[in-house]
Formats: C-alpha cells, structure tokens, sequence
C-alpha cells in the first residue's frame, strides 16, 4: 500500500478535535498508510537569514500512525508568499476581486522561493512509491518544483477556491507560468465542473491544450487528467455534535432565546469574497419591504476574524461595523435588534446547535469556491421540521444543492424576496426540499470526497515521462 504524504501550507493534527473537516477526511488516509502531513508550522524562525532557516530542522513529530512534519519561514517570506502572492493576489484574483489584487513582483519571487523551499523540504522525506496529495492555491507550483528536482512519484493537486474565468485569470502577470505548473501534476482537482470549464478553456485558448478523452487535457508535452470533486462535511460528526450536550443546550437556549422570533443565521470568515455587506443590505431590504418582519426575525451573523495582516479586511471589518450599527439605529426597538453582529470566533461544539435553531440560513458569497458552512446547516437540521437554506448561486456549493432557494447576492431586492419566501415557506415543502438536500451531502460527504479523489490520483497513469 502506497504511502499518502499530504501537503498544504498549515497542517492540523488529524487527532485533535478541532482539527476540521480537510483533517477529518485525511485521517483515514493517512492512518491507513502511516501517513505523513508536511507543511509550514505556522511561525515565523527567530532569524532574518535565508539560508540559516533553511538550513534549521524540521519538526517531525508521530502520533499513531501518522507523522506531522513542519517547518517555519523567515518574516520576508511569510510576507510575500503567503501574505503578499497567495492572499493578495491569488486569492482576490480567484474570486474575481481585480480591483482587490496588489500585484508586485517581489511577491511573485517570494512565492516561487517558498515553494522551491516546500519542494527541497519535502524530498528529503519522499519514499519512491509515496503518492502525493497538494493542496490549494498557496502551493501552485509545488509539483513542477519537485519534477524539477527529478521527483517521478505519482501527484495530485486539488484547488479549494474558484479557477476563475480565462480572461481574469490572465490579469496575473504570471499566469502563464501558474496555469503551466499545474501540468506537472498527474490529476488536478476542483470544486465544481464550473472550475473544470474555466480550466479547459483557459488551457485551450492560451496553451493551445486539446482534450485527450472526457477528462483528459494535453499540453506542454504533458497529459493532465482533471476533474470536479466536491468537498463535502464530515455528516456523521456534525450530526453527533448537534445531539450531543452542548448541541442540545445550545439548541434550548437559542429556541428560549427567540421563542417569539425567527432566527436568521449567518457564519462566515470575516472576508470579502462571502458576500457580508451585500447580505446586511438584502435583510435591511426584507424589513423595508416586508415590515412584518419587524420585531420577529432577528439575524445572528458570526464573522469570525481572518487575515487581519491583509488590508482589503480592515475596510471590511469597518464597513460591516457601520451597516450593522445602522440597521440597527433605524429599525431596533427596546425589546428587538435586527442584527446581533459577532465578530468572534465561536466554538465549533456550539455551532451545530445554533444551526438547528435557525429557521434560515443566509449563505450568500459573491463567490465561493464550496462553501461548507450550507452543509453543516443543512446536517444539522430537525428532518421533521428543518430550517431553509437561502444559496448564493455563485458558491461551489449551488452545483450540488439544487433544492435550496438559489440567490444571486448581487440583486438585493432578489435576495431580500428569497429571504422572505424562505421565512414563509410552508412545513412540507420545507421537508421535502431538505430531505433532497440530507440525501446530497450525506452522499457526497468529506470521506466520499477523499476517497473519489485518491482513487482517481491511484489510476492515473504512471509519473513522468509521459507519450500519450
Ligand atoms: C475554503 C474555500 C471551501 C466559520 N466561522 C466559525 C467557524 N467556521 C467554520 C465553518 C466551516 C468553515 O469554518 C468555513 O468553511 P467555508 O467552506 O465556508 O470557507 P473557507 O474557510 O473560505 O474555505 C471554501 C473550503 O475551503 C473547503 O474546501 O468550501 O469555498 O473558500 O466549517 O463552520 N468555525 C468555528 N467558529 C466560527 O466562528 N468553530
């Protein structure tokens, strides 16, 4: 059995609780296989010195079965490849945010190091017969890093954000270079067959790519095979957490909380791609609209802080203070907000609950590449009387849960009419709609998910060189 060595740019310890979902779905894997997870340790080396950190060790640790291998970067290389290329510009750029990116080459130069570094780390603890999974956006050019060093194991990769459309994609001065690298893969993955669409075309049109069967592309003198795999959620666990006892009382606090009221719910990164003020703008439409929600919808919005170092967050933070404050300024009475706004992270055991308690939940990005959190709503639903998912029609997540109420988060009045139908929508359909919707993500769980993709990667031809 081939080892799985995983990499991404955090590693979570697969053990932990709070380890998440991407941990969750690598477990079994990784255990199964004596696996290793290699990525960056998430701090910063004391030196400034390049090849001092370099040089400095990595940390192994084992637990069970599976091996955590970490290391630190120096500040210089935090700043430009994960602060500056992969969050100020790859991330922005795949999320259609132009307007957002700072391109600058020393970030790019900063990008291609740490993967170079990624890759020089990583060989020395590669077996030949090792199949290696990558992960997202940050580690682009990984695979064409460690081919360079004459690495023939067997590589995939698989994209957690959204392949933009060609012509935004090629906005990125090295694009050509980015779009090029994935070919050193030997399957590459994406949320969405949107993703897959965007890919092919880009290929087709700039590399002069042609298809080599249904999901096969060949460029570069490379055959790349891709695919769409829908992340999905660990069902079971969130299912468990929702009847366990923090579930449960959280659960009985909320319905004691809003026994007269219907709750909205929101939950979010505080980030720019999830739609938030668009959101707060649609609710303010529903009372105006439909002044009988007044005094008995409250929306909760979870934003919990992320990348507070980048810029483009701050804006965000204080554009969602004021329109908070507003909505709540014009239509809050003594005993009622429209919005209670938490900007905290709150604990994942309580999260379930919550869901349960929520009669609607706005899951509105501008554009997402899945969106988890619809879901975890979804799995955390009474069946016999479940809550109404409202679904931005630009997450990843549209492709699979077609019975939500699809929204475009661009069109407040739209939106605002789909909240209110949500609001009102009778018992049985609501059942109906979920069950269709239960049915979907216990299917194509996180496990199916990981499994679908790994198989996929065991059946690609052998590694380089390639003649079809
Ligand atoms: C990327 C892609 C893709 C949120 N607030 C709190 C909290 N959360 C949890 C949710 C959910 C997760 O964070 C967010 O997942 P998303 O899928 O919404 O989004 P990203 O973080 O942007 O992730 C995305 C994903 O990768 C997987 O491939 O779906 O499209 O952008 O699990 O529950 N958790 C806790 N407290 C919070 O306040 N504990």
């Amino acid at each position: 059995m081939n080892r799985l060595v995983v990499v991404s740019n955090r590693t979570a310890d697969p053990r932990k609780p709070a380890a998440g979902g991407l941990a969750v779905a690598l477990r079994e894997s990784l255990e199964r296989t004596g696996g290793v997870w290699f990525g960056w340790s998430g701090k910063l080396g004391e030196t400034v010195d390049r090849e001092a950190a370099e040089q400095s060790d990595m940390r192994v640790r084992t637990t069970g079965n599976v091996t955590l291998a970490t290391f630190d970067l120096t500040r210089e290389d935090h700043d430009t490849y994960y602060l500056g290329y992969s969050n100020g510009v790859l991330w922005p750029v795949c999320h259609y945010r132009l307007d957002l990116a700072k391109f600058d080459t020393r970030f790019a130069k900063g990008y291609r190091r740490v993967n170079q570094l990624f890759a020089r780390k990583l060989l020395t603890l590669l077996k030949p017969d090792d199949i290696i999974w990558v992960h997202d956006y940050h580690l682009i050019p990984l695979a064409a890093e460690l081919r360079a060093a004459g690495c023939k194991n067997r590589i995939g990769f698989f994209l957690h954000i959204p392949m933009p459309p060609p012509l935004i994609m090629a906005a990125i001065p090295e694009h050509e270079w980015l779009m090029r690298s994935l070919f050193a893969y030997d399957l590459v993955g994406f949320q969405a067959q949107s993703d897959v669409t965007h890919f092919s075309h880009y290929v087709e049109a700039e590399a002069g790519a042609v298809r080599w069967g249904p999901n096969h592309l060949r460029a570069f003198d490379r055959t790349l095979q891709v695919g769409a795999y829908p992340i999905g959620i660990d069902v079971e666990e969130f299912v468990s957490l929702a009847e366990a006892q923090d579930g449960r009382d959280m659960f009985a606090r909320m319905r004691g909380e809003y026994s007269r009221r219907r709750l909205l719910l929101g939950v979010d990164r505080l980030d720019y791609s999830k739609g938030l003020p668009q959101r707060i703008h649609a609710f303010r439409q529903l009372l105006e609209r439909h002044p009988e929600n007044r005094d008995s919808a409250t929306l909760i919005q979870i934003a919990s802080p992320s990348r507070e170092d980048v810029g483009a967050y701050d804006d965000l933070r204080r554009e969602m203070d004021s329109l908070c404050g507003a909505i709540n300024g014009d239509f809050g009475e003594l005993d009622w907000m429209p919005v209670r706004y938490i900007h905290r992270n709150v604990a994942r055991k309580r999260l379930p609950g919550l869901y349960r308690a929520g009669r609607v939940a706005l899951v509105t990005p501008l554009r997402d590449g899945m969106n988890l959190v619809a879901k975890e709503f979804i799995a955390a639903q009474d069946p016999a009387d479940p809550g109404m998912l409202v679904l931005s029609r630009f997450a990843g997540a549209a492709e699979q849960l077609k019975e939500a109420l699809l929204v475009n988060p661009y069109d407040t009045q739209g939106t605002a009419e789909a909240i209110h139908r949500a609001l009102t929508m009778p018992l049985t359909e609501r059942i109906s709609r979920h069950s269709a919707l239960l049915n979907r993500v216990r299917k194509q769980d996180v496990h199916w998910w990981s499994e679908t993709f790994l198989k996929a990667l065991a059946g690609t031809e052998a590694a380089l060189p390639k003649t079809s």
